[in-house]
């Protein structure tokens, strides 16, 4: 037997040694030994995963002791999904980054540009503004401000308490397409848009030939997206959505971030789904849970969570419903041909 042994198995091991040194030394991979050839996304993602409000809140205090906005470009927690490391600190899944920025009365965060999209929803507070390449969007909560790629943007407070909001960008994608450029002000050479007035009118945009790749709109103010979507139909489990569009084109608001509100019926779980692109949830009311593949996470209001790509979802919410904001990869995966969704 050994004999055998002696006889074979060591020249072919002796030979698979060989090949595998050389295709090292040669810098290719045996693919055959890396696939199995079928199946999802592999590895699958990573899990859901759960930033709660009574957690971030105090820190947000703490971070106005530890850091005054002289030394600060911006002040944000970015949410760091630890299945992606701490030094991977803007992905709070996948393509989407993640993070909660406060302004305190007097504070001024100055104005920059980049090439990521940018967008934030307002947690609490007033007298807070963003400038948007010179358009000033108040903010409020619930409100939906856009601050989209290479837009000159600045954050201004003349109130008298903190203000928070939510931030999504697209920063992960970015980086991984090694596109990040950033340019400090002053705000110099804005395009000339219409007011957001000229879209208040449902079904009626002007006919002027607008040729920004985002929606000219850069406030959706919360009392008309909460009109709105309590006007929805439901669905047969209950479910009521919107979506955010660029009025111009029916498109996502963003180039890279497609934004939707998803109002819930109390008590009643939505149909499962999944989709190959990402969400980050933010809680604008009500609590609830959501059972996403093998997690199961316990939301209220002002929590954030993260709906990784290819897992299966469903959302229940408690007592009195919930309405849930959504900043997804969405169109991107469209427009790339990889969108896939699948229902239940
Ligand atoms: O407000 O411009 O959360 O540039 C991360 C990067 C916010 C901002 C973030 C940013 C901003």
């Amino acid at each position: 037997m050994e004999g055998e042994a002696m006889k074979e198995s060591p020249k072919a091991r002796a030979g698979a040694n060989d090949f595998h040194t050389a295709i090292e030394e040669a810098h290719v991979v045996a693919l055959w030994e890396m696939f199995d050839g079928e199946g999802g996304p592999q590895p699958h993602p990573e899990p859901a995963f759960h930033w709660p409000w009574r957690v971030l809140e105090p820190l947000m205090d703490r971070a106005v002791d530890e850091t005054g906005m002289a030394d600060a470009e911006r002040r944000v927690l970015s949410l760091a999904n630890p299945a992606h490391g701490r030094d991977d600190y803007f992905r709070a899944t996948s393509n989407l980054n993640a993070g909660l920025q406060i302004l305190m009365p007097g504070e001024r965060a100055r104005p920059h540009r980049h090439s990521m999209d940018a967008l934030r929803l307002v947690i609490e507070g007033e007298g807070a503004a963003t400038v948007v390449d010179g358009k000033r969007c108040e903010m409020e909560r619930g409100d939906l401000i856009l601050t989209p790629a290479w837009t000159w943007h600045e954050h201004v407070h003349d109130g008298e308490t903190r203000v928070i909001w939510f931030d999504a960008l697209d920063v992960p994608l970015v980086q991984d397409l090694d596109a990040t450029f950033f340019e400090p002000g002053p705000a110099k050479d804005f395009p000339i848009l219409p007011e957001d007035t000229a879209f208040t009118a449902p079904g009626l945009v002007p006919t002027e030939a607008l040729k920004t790749p985002y929606s000219p709109l850069f406030r959706y103010p919360w009392i008309q997206s909460r009109d709105a979507l309590a006007a929805v139909p439901s669905r047969e489990d209950g479910s009521r959505q919107l979506r955010y569009v660029n009025p111009t084109t029916g498109g996502p608001v963003l180039s890279r971030l497609d934004c939707y509100l998803l109002g819930l019926e109390s008590g009643k779980p939505t149909q499962r789904y999944r989709t190959t692109s990402n969400a980050v949830c933010f809680v604008v009311e009500g609590s609830g849970t959501s059972a996403i593949e093998e997690v199961t996470i316990e939301w209220e209001t002002n929590d954030i969570f993260t709906l990784p790509h290819w897992s299966w979802v469903s959302h229940t919410a408690g007592e009195n419903g919930a309405t849930i904001f959504q900043s997804t990869d969405r169109d991107v995966m469209r427009r790339l041909e990889l969108l896939r969704e699948e229902q239940e």
